[in-house]
């Protein structure tokens, strides 16, 4: 009986010593408690109020990074989403689900025309414009 020529070699590599698990964890908190303040140093405020309406028709900013404070001033919950010019919808999306209710955070935007929404059903008439130069 003739086994066939099946030498199988493993060929040991020795490579250098395995790095150390050096994980970097990055932890990144900034959940701001319900601090009773009323004046945030907010580039952009804007404020749901009753009527279903932001309170103001159209808001200004200036391009870069900038820091958006959205306050509930009414009776319902609502959302505000960021929409350029193209129909690109922003990833961040503030929620104030109740009267008194301010989420902030900080949004790079390039200069254009946008529009803030609250995408709540029925909310549709919470529109107004955000023009950044
Ligand atoms: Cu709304």
């Amino acid at each position: 009986m003739t086994v066939g020529s099946s030498h199988v070699f493993r060929p040991f590599v020795l490579a250098g010593v395995v790095a150390a698990s050096a994980v970097g964890l990055a932890a990144c908190g900034g959940d701001d408690g319900g601090s009773s303040g009323t004046t945030l140093p907010a580039d952009l405020t804007v404020r749901a109020v009753d009527g279903l309406r932001w309170d103001a028709e159209s808001y200004t900013a200036t391009a870069g990074d900038v820091v958006i404070a959205v306050e509930n001033d009414s009776s319902l919950p609502h959302n505000l989403h960021i929409v350029a010019a193209d129909g690109t919808e922003l990833p961040q999306v503030f929620d104030i689900p109740s009267r008194g209710d301010v989420e902030s955070g900080t949004v790079t935007l390039s200069a254009g025309a946008y529009t803030l929404i609250c995408t709540i059903p029925g909310h549709a008439n919470m529109r107004s414009d955000l023009t950044v130069s």
